[in-house]
């Protein structure tokens, strides 16, 4: 893994209890957004953060997680002013969101308590905030990782074909019962992250690339973590320019991981 060469301190302290020394009433959400290429899109994520201030009620932060962006990415990241408690993690080359994800939950731990929830989602602003109180319930209720269920909305029809077979594919061969096996917007319990790094040290996320969500969903469930599903829209229409996914790559990505999660002896 590339070294983190630059790591804006957070503005508030990473644990679960507040500088007024009272515990808060909310969980401490840390969010984890891997990004490349999206300064068309990252501003207005900023600014969806900024409108909801409650979020960081209970401490936590927004951590952008910037992968070798060749684009003003990391700068708009850096010069945003704002009350959003914001680090910015930034990774020389550009990998892939395995890679991004790896460095984005080992900031994320650092400093974690034991309510702590670590959110995942898109940074192109697709992922439903708003869908995100429905999501913490869950987790409230005692599921250790929460799925967006996506329903497409404005995705072409070959991307949604694509993804509706990659998903039959991922779930028959890992025997796994989640209707959405890929979504980025997920919510972890900081607890049961440390427990995948835990238990499967560096190979916990193997997958550099977009497989990577199908490969911590299957090494989750196989250590017996309870799994909740929350239907979320996914609307393409809400993010400016293309899908940085590599299709072709992907679907290679996806079958080497399943052929080694299968016969590898893995998950276990
Ligand atoms: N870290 C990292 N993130 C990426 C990479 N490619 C895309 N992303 C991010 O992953 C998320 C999903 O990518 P996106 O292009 O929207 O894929 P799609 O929604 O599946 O079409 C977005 O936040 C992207 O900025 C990459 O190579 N590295
Ligand atoms: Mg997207």
């Amino acid at each position: 893994m590339a070294a983190i060469t630059a790591a804006a301190e957070a503005k508030r302290p990473s644990n679960d209890t507040r500088e007024d020394g009272q515990r808060p009433t909310q969980a401490m959400l840390v969010f984890v957004v891997p990004v490349y290429n999206e300064a068309e899109n990252v501003p207005r994520l900023l600014a969806d953060f900024e409108r909801r201030p409650e979020l960081f009620a209970g401490g936590g932060r927004l951590i952008v997680v910037d992968d070798g962006s060749t684009d003003a990415t990391s700068d708009l990241v850096s010069a945003h002013r704002g009350s959003t408690p914001l680090q910015l993690v930034r990774l020389d080359q550009n990998q892939g969101p395995g890679a991004a994800f790896r460095a984005g939950f080992a900031a994320a731990l650092a400093g974690a308590g034991e309510e702590t929830l670590v959110v995942t989602l898109e940074g192109d602003t697709t992922s439903d905030i708003d869908a995100l109180p429905a999501m913490l319930e869950r987790a409230a209720d005692g599921a250790g990782l929460v799925l967006a269920d996506w329903q497409m909305v404005n995705v072409g029809r070959v991307r949604q074909a694509l993804s509706y077979g990659a998903g039959v594919v991922v779930r028959r061969a890992l025997g796994l019962n989640a209707r959405t096996v890929s979504s980025f917007f997920r919510v972890y319990r900081a607890s049961v992250l440390q427990l995948g790094f835990d238990r499967y040290g560096d190979d916990f996320i193997r997958e550099n690339g977009f497989a990577c969500k199908a490969e911590i969903l299957a090494k989750l469930t196989a250590l017996g973590i309870r799994v909740d599903e929350v239907v979320v829209p996914l609307d393409w229409s809400r993010r400016l320019g293309t899908s940085k996914m590599p299709v072709l790559r992907t679907m290679v990505d996806y079958w080497r991981m399943l052929i080694r999660l299968r016969f590898s002896g893995a998950p276990s």
